[in-house]
């Protein structure tokens, strides 16, 4: 069975004027569905042809890695958003953030500063690491699975992800993305 690109979990045009419809067309339409049809290619006829997304990113490296990453990297950061996002997280998130970072608005300008200064392409997280909620950085496809961390939240760093948008000011994607657009629902049942 092949691997498939996953339905946007919101119309293409949802986030606008924040991400329009035409950085959802390249980004989801073009990249997500390229990783995926380079995955599918380089699993044909392999052991890796049924296993597990998790299982593959696991067991990779190289392109096959990259690919499978990026599959997962993009569908987590679909979720990770939703028209009308932002605001306040509530219960145990609200708790966790304050415990870990002094409060949401510490961890959204910790989170901010940690995206910004990604040097190059690459994903800025925020994951649970053992128990303790920690902000952290990979380079290109690396996600926090591969090094043992559970992934709670992810922003896009890549440019392709905010230049049709935001040109090069990748400050004012990350701020709108904290503040208009993240599904802290999502995030807080990744919590658990
Ligand atoms: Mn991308």
């Amino acid at each position: 069975m092949p691997f498939e690109l996953p339905e946007l979990p919101y119309a293409k045009d949802a986030l606008a004027p924040v991400i329009s419809a035409e950085t959802i067309d390249f980004h989801y339409g073009k990249h997500h569905a390229a990783y995926v049809g380079n995955l599918n290619k380089l699993t044909e006829g392999t052991a890796h042809a049924d296993a597990s997304l998790e299982d593959v990113i696991m067991a990779a490296d190289g392109g096959l890695f990259n690919n499978a990453a990026q599959v997962w990297n993009h569908t987590f950061y679909w979720n990770c958003m939703k028209p009308d996002g932002g605001g306040e997280p509530t219960g145990a998130l609200a708790e966790a953030l304050a415990r870990d970072f002094g409060s949401t608005d510490d961890f959204r300008r910790e989170f901010k500063g940690a995206a910004a200064s990604q040097f190059g392409s690459g994903w800025a997280w925020l994951i649970d690491n053992g128990g303790k909620l920690e902000i952290t950085t990979t380079a290109n496809a690396d996600l926090p699975l591969k090094h043992g961390q559970k992934a709670l939240m992810t922003c896009d760093v890549w440019e392709h992800a905010y230049y049709i948008d935001f040109r090069n000011a990748r400050p004012s994607y990350l701020e709108a993305f904290l503040d208009k657009l993240i599904n802290w629902d999502f995030v807080a049942a990744n919590l658990g």
